[in-house]
């Protein structure tokens, strides 16, 4: 969906600045802040025609964070905190874009915003020492820093299936919903994929759609959100200990805080187990992980939560054979646990249906729908919620090209490589936030975000104060990171599945486990050494 703006001429830019950040979604819009408030000139381009990012683009029905409400935010002013109220535990969708509109208001942010513009390419001079960065608009920009403010899951996949131009009627993505919304009442649906953009929608679809069909290829976990409306009373008893939230947030793996039992559940008695459970279960959300502290860890323990979750599951979905097809057989938690408000219970409605593609996958669409082993379903509309060329698709869609005239995308071609996912050899003055090899989408993103933002924001300056020019990751420490990440990876059960944490979600790209899954408090002690010691591990000239 791209917004009408688009298509109105405008004067294209062709300045110098400081630096030049790519999307204006919660990453970009801090980081322009930070540069403003140290007196670097910035331009930000946004594909979009407004900000907010992964916010401004997934409008499904049902969207909303799966972080709680007041710890899925900036935390860098204490007036905001105050000022902003939350009225969900988990954020709906348009309250979290309202935010992301209210923070560029509140800090005048628009101005140097470039909206509905997709940058193309990003070139290194090697004799300025300065990016030049080129955009579908005709700009041409020149600054001393490149940052890629572009997200993780931010570039949709689109299994390409047969026959897909054939169907008749609207093909949607949950990633890029039209603006205008989508009125299904009356409509036979078909709905492929059961992530979370799936779970969220589904009950909603169902509660409009007069068929709903969904496609699984594999089922998924996913615990109950119980969200509810937040009380005056709540808000101001939590507003008044913000900052010790906060705190407690920063200081766990996760930068986000929940209760957490440390002991392993192997240790517990069955009964014990039980009780625990139903209580995280209670709680609900990506905290029911806090029930024990070895199940991301121990298969044997996973297996007594998968058992938990699965009787779950069998007591909502009064079908045996639909239960069956809707327990899933992996590792719990292994791809991104989901959290849902009804989803299971949607299969108990007699008008939504669920067809295995795990075995005979989809065939090929037709005119009138979609074929599944030789059976044809009939849609008037069907909805891809078939998520994203997780962390580096972004990247992938700018050429960007570094120190000799090698690619990024050449570099990653095995898959991507970046020292403390902030930078890469060869890009000298090339940054991401919040990039593969660092916490991001395994931490709450606004913290991780928060606080690559204020290690830029403290190297760029650093650099203006010794006179540096450039800044360059050194490929040995980048190595020694890139097989730590690794490493570090393979000792959570989290690896042992092909998730889009790895990129098994779609054919053909390298499997490697892209976040960095030691936790955030290590990760952000190692990238403080790093800037206290004078930048380890890159070169300054
Ligand atoms: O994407 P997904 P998503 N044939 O990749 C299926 C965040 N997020 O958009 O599992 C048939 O998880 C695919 O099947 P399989 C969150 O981090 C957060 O739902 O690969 N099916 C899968 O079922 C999340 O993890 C929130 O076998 C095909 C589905 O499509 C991430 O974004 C909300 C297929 C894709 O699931 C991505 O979530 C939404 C094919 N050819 C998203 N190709 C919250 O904050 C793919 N599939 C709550």
């Amino acid at each position: 969906q791209e917004s009408a703006a688009r298509t109105i001429a405008r004067p294209a830019e062709t300045g110098t600045f400081d630096a030049i950040v790519v999307g204006a979604g919660f990453a970009g819009m801090y980081m322009l802040h930070r540069l403003r408030g140290l007196g670097f000139t910035a331009r930000v381009f946004e594909a979009g025609g407004g900000v907010g990012g992964t916010w401004y683009w997934n409008r499904y029905p049902g969207a909303r964070c799966d972080v709680e409400s007041l710890q899925y935010s900036f935390s860098f002013s204490e007036e905001l905190d105050q000022e902003w109220s939350w009225s969900e535990k988990y954020s709906p969708q348009p309250e979290i874009l309202a935010y992301a509109n209210h923070v560029a208001d509140r800090f005048d942010l628009r101005s140097q915003i470039v909206f509905d513009t997709r940058v193309t390419a990003a070139t290194f001079d090697e004799d300025a020492g300065t990016w030049l960065i080129e955009t579908d608009r005709g700009d041409r920009v020149t600054a001393k820093f490149c940052i890629m403010a572009v997200g993780c899951l931010s570039a949709p996949n689109r299994p390409a299936f047969a026959g897909m131009s054939d169907f008749r009627g609207p093909i949607y993505h949950t990633g890029e919903w039209p603006h205008e919304g989508v009125d299904f009442t009356g409509l036979r649906v078909g709905v492929i994929g059961t992530g979370s953009s799936a779970i969220q929608s589904i009950p909603i679809i169902a509660q409009q759609a007069e068929q709903l069909t969904v496609f699984q290829r594999t089922a998924t976990w996913s615990v109950p959100a119980w969200n509810e409306q937040l009380s005056a009373e709540y808000l101001k008893e939590a507003k008044a200990h913000y900052p010790e939230l906060r705190a407690k947030a920063r200081a766990r793996p996760t930068g986000f805080y929940f209760p957490f039992n440390a002991q392993p559940a192997l240790q517990a008695s069955a009964e014990e187990r039980e009780r625990l459970y139903e209580e995280a279960w209670e709680r609900g959300g990506l905290p029911f992980l806090g029930a024990f502290g070895d199940l991301l860890f121990e298969k044997a323990a996973n297996d007594t939560v998968a058992d938990f979750a699965r009787a779950k599951i069998r007591g909502i979905v009064k079908d045996p054979a639909t239960a069956d097809l809707l327990c899933p057989q992996n590792v719990f938690g292994c791809k991104r646990l989901c959290v849902d408000t009804n989803y299971f219970q949607t299969y108990n409605l007699p008008h939504v249906k669920l067809v295995d593609v795990s075995k005979a996958p989809i065939e090929r669409f037709t005119a009138e729908g979609i074929v599944v082993d030789g059976t044809e379903y009939q849609f008037d509309a069907i909805v891809s919620a078939t998520g994203f060329a997780a962390m580096t698709g972004s990247f992938d869609k700018i050429a960007i090209t570094g120190r000799g005239g090698q690619t990024l995308a050449e570099k990653w071609r095995a898959g991507p490589r970046a020292y403390l996912g902030l930078a890469s050899e060869g890009f000298p003055n090339l940054f991401m936030i919040t990039g593969p090899g660092s916490p991001s989408v395994l931490a709450s993103m606004i913290q991780a975000i928060e606080q690559h933002v204020d290690w830029l924001a403290d190297c760029i300056s650093h650099m203006r104060d010794i006179g540096a020019g450039t800044i360059e990751a050194v490929r040995d420490d980048e190595d020694a990171w890139v097989a730590h990440v690794n490493d570090v990876s393979t000792v959570s059960l989290r690896s042992t599945c092909s998730s889009w944490y790895v990129g098994a979600n779609i054919p053909g790209r390298p499997r490697v486990f892209m976040p960095y899954i030691g936790g955030f408090p290590i990760y952000v002690q190692k990238c403080n050494e790093v800037m206290n010691s004078g930048y380890d591990g890159f070169v300054l000239a």
